[in-house]
């Protein structure tokens, strides 16, 4: 395999003895495996009926937890649309594959897994949001079929700016879009399976729009939960020493003072975030169907992941970007009764980089464990025991357009959480996340926490180091800029007392 970085021999040996661990499984894997990876936009990990929430119906997503297996501890590394995707195609972390913004072009060199699958002999589709390269739609490397859009295309059909119709890039051929998108991509996407031969191993990647905003749901669905009640969160009004760069983003547009810059209703929103999902599982039941037809429903693995989370108001935010738990938490879901047992859960922490060894594994095709930052979670979904990683890096970056969020680095554990805002003067943050799930106490400040939050620190630029992430990648300015403030709404945050003396401190 085609190296596409330099890496600095780890400090972090637990990674090495779990890399050693995904060579091995790669090497017992269960032959050409069809494969349906399914990936939906800014769906939250608790927007599903089975995860308890109130009024949202998923029968589908539910029957992929019923009888597969559900990954409670999914995040993803950055949480914004391109970065996400590129850890997905490439196994590797933002500072490693440089997609670190929406906006600019992915590297010619990187190997995406769908090119791997290819050379194994595999039929590869890809159908749906790419949302890299800037505006291009034109087809990627590693598939044989493509159906894409430019940036994040649109949920009905209808004329741009220019006159002209918006489109669907088939193959390099670009032609009008017909339909409600999410159905349409699923149209596309089984149509080329029934190309695909039943003996030819096929891998689809079906990736939807749904449910980024601003949403809009299927006609079948609008109105569905029009008179629901929608919960707030408590995070929404309570954040003990939150910094101020996040007290700050309450009135922005990504805040819950200004969102969007409109009179946003966000209830209203969510309940149409919720009618939009309805689609996108009708989806996921098309294809489960689809494969039923074919005899291949037993032996296909089919996964279901979100690319980032959703604030739904914690911590008086909407959006993601965030390293709090609604944003870099996502929905993932895995399928394959010939593999694993129904009603698994696998409670490791697992990431968007290992979908491409995880992927790699259930095919049966040998690859380069040390290659990716991610591994094969493959085999703890067959309910093996194997090395695991204890604490996950997550990393996003400051954008010129949304200028509130600043440069994050955080270090997520099983028990911990520290977050470093890097560049701006305000303070990090640590959550005890078996005590406080909904990260509504900072410790940061706590003396019973001060040798916790040092080790902390110390690990998480550990795994920068060890993973060459000491460089923050800069970007030239793209697109535009959503810097306002709601005169009248919150005004700004005040400096935490432990950073505030009455008198100079003497010199020393
Ligand atoms: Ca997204």
């Amino acid at each position: 395999m085609i190296k596409s970085h330099f890496k600095i021999p780890g400090t972090l040996l637990f990674l090495a003895a779990a890399a050693a661990a995904n060579t091995a499984a790669a090497a017992v894997g269960s032959g050409h495996r069809n494969i349906v990876f399914i990936l939906t936009d800014d769906h939250r990990f608790d927007a599903m009926s089975f995860m308890g929430h109130p009024f949202v119906e998923t029968p589908n997503l539910d029957s992929l937890a019923k009888n597969g297996a559900h990954f409670p501890n999914a995040f993803v590394t950055s949480s914004l649309c391109s970065p996400s995707r590129a850890s997905i195609l490439t196994g590797l972390f933002g500072h490693h594959h440089g997609v670190v913004d929406n906006n600019n072009p992915v590297r010619g060199d990187l190997v995406f897994f769908p090119q791997l699958l290819q050379q194994a002999g595999y039929k590869t589709a890809f159908v749906g949001k790419w949302h890299m390269g800037g505006e291009s739609d034109a087809p990627q490397r590693g598939f044989d079929r493509w159906v894409s859009f430019a940036g994040q295309g649109v949920y009905w059909p209808g004329k741009r700016r220019d006159g002209r119709p918006f489109t669907l890039n088939i193959d390099g051929h670009n032609v009008p879009q017909k339909g409600y998108i999410t159905d349409e991509l699923t149209d596309h996407a089984l149509d080329w399976l029934k190309t695909v031969p039943k003996e030819q191993p096929f891998f689809l990647y079906l990736s939807h729009k749904g449910v980024h905003g601003p949403v809009q749901p299927a006609e079948r669905h609008a109105g569905r939960y029009k008179d629901k009640p929608v919960p707030v969160p408590e995070s929404q009004t309570r954040h003990e020493h939150a910094p101020m760069w996040v007290q700050n983003q309450r009135n922005s547009w990504h805040g819950i003072e200004f969102a969007l810059y409109t009179e946003l209703d966000f209830a209203s929103f969510q309940r149409r975030y919720c009618e939009t999902l309805l689609a996108v599982d009708d989806s996921v039941g098309r294809v489960l169907a689809a494969l039923r037809e074919r005899g291949q429903l037993d032996d296909t693995l089919v996964v279901y992941m979100g690319d980032n989370g959703y604030a739904f108001g914690e911590h008086g935010l909407i959006d993601k970007r965030t390293a709090y738990e609604e944003s870099m938490r996502v929905p993932l879901l895995a399928q394959c009764p010939a593999a694993f047992k129904p009603g698994t859960v696998v409670k490791q922490v697992v990431a968007n980089i290992d979908i491409a060894p995880t992927l790699l594994a259930a095919a049966g095709v040998a690859f380069d464990a040390a290659h990716f930052d991610g591994l094969s979670f493959w085999s703890l979904a067959r309910g093996e025991a194997i090395a695991w990683r204890s604490e996950l890096l997550y990393e996003y970056y400051w954008e010129h357009n949304y200028p509130m969020t600043p440069t994050l680095f955080a270090l997520r554990g099983e028990r911990y959480k520290f977050i470093r805002a890097y560049g701006v003067w305000d303070i990090d943050e640590l959550y005890d996340l078996e005590r406080d799930p909904h990260e509504l106490k900072n410790l940061i400040f706590d003396a019973n926490h001060a040798k916790i939050v040092q080790a902390m620190r110390e690990k998480l630029f550990a795994a920068l180091q060890s993973t060459g992430g000491m460089n923050i990648r800069l970007q030239a300015d793209r697109g535009g800029v959503s810097n306002l403030r709601r005169e009248g709404a919150s005004p700004p945050a005040v400096f935490p007392p432990e950073l505030v003396r009455k008198t100079a401190p003497a010199r020393k």
